[in-house]
């Protein structure tokens, strides 16, 4: 399997996230993509490719220009306006408030944040760019004819919605793929996302939409981020009724449980009948993340991707989640060659 990757993830480096009261040290941190990609060359995955450049416009077809706007600017406009640290939120727009865009950068930065954990720096808007062109360049080589590719995407995509960012995402790679393939031929794209987290970006995005499915399995969001969307009740509205599937797991969830969701979400797929299915690939689930509740083994993931794999569709992985530990690596391209070794037979 062909993993896209590009070492402009480093730009993405910040100093800070705001974590239980305290600035940390980001759990969405260079490290992560050097585990992964490392593990991808130390078991000779495949090729490794450099993005092509797709451009500003795919990633408009999916965000709005004043939000993408807003993501080129921000870091300037808040160093220029004299703050000191890393630029973040401190407010937002409670219940009941107005939804006018304000004009100072700090106001803006509480307008367009859905959660206040991420922090924009300099260089930001260059890797989430740049990690958009690795999510489109693997959807161009599934177009030519690839089985499956990965797209090792960072920072991650499936928190941010067409005009919001926050939970590490800026740009929704994903769901740029997802629409790239429509624009390009698909007529239905279905969307897998396993990261821990629940998918809330790529759901609103596509929730009035039935040539997208999103299928998602993820931590109970009354216990966990994103807290506020990804309950078993959000089946899609309008004509995308019936086309968004929530599986909301509780803590301490382990991989027999998480796997018969799995099936039921593959079933669903199935019926369906996509061109191409995606696959937010967060490794989060893993028993040893710092920020999660599931117990998934390594081993537990190179079943996943078998099961994945019988499926039987092009399919293309885009790295979401997964937290400080080694493993990451591990169980990443565990679900990869899963995918490979079932596909084979
Ligand atoms: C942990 C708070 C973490 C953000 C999580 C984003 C995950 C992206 N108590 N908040 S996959
Ligand atoms: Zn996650």
């Amino acid at each position: 399997m062909e993993t896209i990757f590009t070492e402009k993830h480093r730009l993405r480096d910040a100093k800070t996230e705001l974590f239980g009261g305290e600035l940390v040290q980001p759990h969405e941190r260079p490290s992560r993509a050097e585990y992964v990609i490392n593990r991808v060359r130390d078991v000779a995955l495949g090729p490794v490719s450099d993005p092509q450049d797709f451009g500003l416009d795919p990633i408009l077809a999916i965000h709005k220009p004043d939000f993408v706007e807003f993501l080129q600017t921000a870091w300037n406009r808040w160093s220029e306006a004299g703050f000191k640290g890393e630029a973040m939120p401190t407010t937002w727009v409670g219940r009941r408030m107005s939804d006018k865009r304000p004009n100072f950068i700090e106001g803006q930065i509480g307008y367009y944040a859905l959660a206040g954990e991420t922090s924009l720096t300099d260089g930001t808007w260059e890797a989430a760019y740049a990690s958009a062109q690795v999510a489109l360049t693997g959807a161009d080589r599934i177009n030519k004819g690839a089985g499956s590719v990965f797209s090792l995407c960072r920072p991650p995509g499936h928190h941010a919605t067409a005009d919001m960012y926050g939970g590490y995402c800026f740009l929704n790679n994903a769901a740029i793929a997802a629409q790239y393939y429509l624009d390009t031929g698909a007529k239905r794209v279905a969307i897998l996302d396993v990261d821990f987290h629940h998918g809330n970006g790529t759901q609103d995005i596509f929730y009035t939409r039935d040539d997208v499915l999103f299928v998602s399995l993820h931590g109970d969001p009354l216990e966990t981020f994103p807290y506020h969307l990804g309950h078993a009740d959000e089946t899609g509205e309008g004509k995308g009724d019936g086309y968004n599937v929530n599986y909301p797991m509780p803590p301490a969830t382990p991989f027999e449980i998480w796997q018969s969701a799995l099936s039921k979400g593959l079933d669903r797929i199935a019926d369906y009948g996509p061109d191409v299915l995606i696959d937010s690939l967060g490794v989060d689930t893993f028993e040893n993340d710092p920020i999660s509740f599931f117990k998934l083994k390594s081993g537990d993931f190179t079943t996943m991707g078998a099961d994945i794999a019988r499926a039987g569709l092009p399919t293309h992985f885009i790295m979401e989640g997964g937290y400080d530990v080694e493993e990451i690596g591990v169980n990443a391209v565990n679900v990869l060659q899963g995918f490979i070794s079932e596909q084979g037979k």
